[in-house]
């Protein structure tokens, strides 16, 4: 258990558990798998882990889809192994949270088929309004029992859920009770934004400018007043919240960054995707920090398996540096499995899994040169693993692995808050306390802060910072 203010400093590591440890040879990662490999969770020294759905699911969005919450996926395992793993990971000191996906089911969920009011179903020979999907497309699908149009935020397979109905609540509450129950500490709650959408229907105006944050074109073409952070979520989260006052909540919100407090009144922390976003510019980052820092539960990551990975996006020497800044900055830090090794996106498989092509993100994790995830073909290939993995990095200065694991170490002493940030010339620079961090993203080396040196992602040379290097300095 972590009190409410350990939580919005938490350090937690995702498993995407269908690439993360085979344990029988099916080439599927499962949770018996997870449980063998919490020990390297454990000594990344982090508070716990979030692992993306494990519930039964036809995969149509490797889990997101949900057709029964009170099951675990047959290929991961079951009810007893979600429960070992859980005292096993307790045993090591780390809390567990689990994913929940509140905003819509699987279209093979029994409910879609028995309870048409749990969903937004509308009669009609044409789809009731404009609204599009986020991966493309229109927002609403004939309904395959005859219903009329139902209404989908995300896949058509993935019909949204109708927070009005208080049955769905009742339901839905059952849920997370009833892993609760099994001693489950929170959950990552999917999708939040799109909890509701509004009973009129109304059309969603065209966008007249870009929106703060990546969207898919379909989907940007109109302004998302309707779709998206609508005034009810806030009730539904005071309610939940209230149903589970100990519950270690972290909401999915992919929204404007001004608009994470309204979630964070109700749950602990919540993530700012504007930092991924912020890429390599050293400005952006500067501001996203500097404002997003005030937020108290803001929750910080640079990867997951929605976008391509860290190491890709920014090289193997400023993934490093990444870490660095995740680790350093305050708030709560989101490390999405792979990335404690520098791992980079895969080539993907044909035919595609996923629809809008994330395969490449979630390959599977890669322990020893010849891979360690499977002794059978794994799901998705492996990447590189004799370049790239957990025992190659074992003790090795300056190792991905290395790093994170100094990170964490050194993140007991960072309090307070951040002060003299700036981000000019490719160069990121802030201070907590006694602590100063220097990011150096330029192409030349720089002169190294004064002070101790506590950490650096590269051998200093004389009294300079290396491109593409971190360091962090105690004055
Ligand atoms: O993603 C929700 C979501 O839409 C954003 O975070 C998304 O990355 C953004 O809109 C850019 O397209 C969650 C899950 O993380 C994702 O894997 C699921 O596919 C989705 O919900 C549906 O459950
Ligand atoms: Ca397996």
């Amino acid at each position: 258990m972590l009190t409410p203010t350990q939580r919005r400093n938490a350090v937690i590591y995702q498993v995407y558990p269908r690439s993360f440890q085979d344990s029988n040879g099916d080439g599927i990662g499962d949770l018996d798998g997870i449980t063998s490999r919490l020990e390297h969770i454990a000594s990344l020294g982090v508070d716990g882990i979030w692992l993306s759905p494990i519930f039964a699911s036809p995969q149509a969005d490797v889990g997101y889809d949900v057709s029964d919450y009170l099951t675990v996926a047959p290929e991961y395992g079951d009810v007893a192994a979600a429960d070992r793993l859980v005292a096993r990971a307790h045993e090591l000191g780390l809390i567990v949270l689990f994913d929940i996906v509140p905003c819509h089911t699987s279209i093979e969920n029994a409910w879609f088929r028995d309870h048409p009011d749990w969903y937004i179903i509308r009669e009609g020979d044409k789809p009731p309004n404009n609204w599009t999907a986020t991966f493309g497309g229109l927002a609403w699908d004939r309904d395959p029992y005859g219903r009329g149009w139902y209404c989908h935020m995300f896949y058509p397979e993935q019909p949204n859920l109708n927070w009005r109905n208080p049955e769905v609540v009742a339901a839905m509450h059952g849920v997370f009770k009833f892993w609760m129950d099994r001693g489950v500490d929170g959950f990552r709650i999917d999708a939040i934004d799109r909890l509701f959408v509004d009973e009129q229907l109304r059309d969603e105006p065209a966008a007249d400018e870009e929106y703060e944050l990546w969207e898919r074109p379909d989907y940007a073409s109109l302004k998302h007043i309707h779709t998206v952070n609508q005034p009810e979520i806030f009730d539904a989260l005071r309610s939940l919240r209230a149903a589970f006052p100990n519950a270690f909540f972290a909401t999915e919100a992919y929204v404007a960054m001004e608009q994470l407090p309204a979630y964070l009144e109700h749950v602990d922390l919540s993530f700012c995707f504007q930092l991924l976003q912020a890429e390599r510019d050293t400005a952006k980052i500067a501001d996203v920090i500097c404002r997003g820092s005030k937020i108290p539960g803001v929750a910080w990551m640079l990867s997951n398996h929605d976008f391509s990975r860290l190491g890709t996006r920014w090289g193997p020497d400023l993934a490093r540096a990444a870490a660095v800044l995740l680790l350093t900055i305050p708030g709560a830090a989101f490390i999405y499995q792979g990335d404690e090794i520098g791992q980079v996106d895969g080539p993907g498989i044909e035919p595609p899994i996923d629809r809008v092509g994330r395969d490449a993100y979630r390959h599977p994790m890669q322990w020893d040169e010849s891979g360690g995830f499977s002794n059978a073909d794994a799901w998705l290939p492996m990447t590189d693993p004799e370049r790239c993995n957990v025992a190659g990095q074992e003790n090795a200065t300056y190792s991905p692995l290395t790093i994170y694991r100094q990170l964490t170490a050194l993140r007991r002493e960072l309090t307070g808050e951040l002060t003299d940030v700036s981000g000019n010339d490719g160069v990121l620079r802030y201070t907590r306390g006694a602590i100063s961090v220097v990011i150096n993203f330029s192409a030349d080396a720089i002169p190294a802060p004064a002070g101790e040196v506590v950490l650096s992602t590269k051998q200093l040379r004389g009294d300079t910072v290396p491109p593409s290097a971190a360091v962090i300095v105690r004055r």
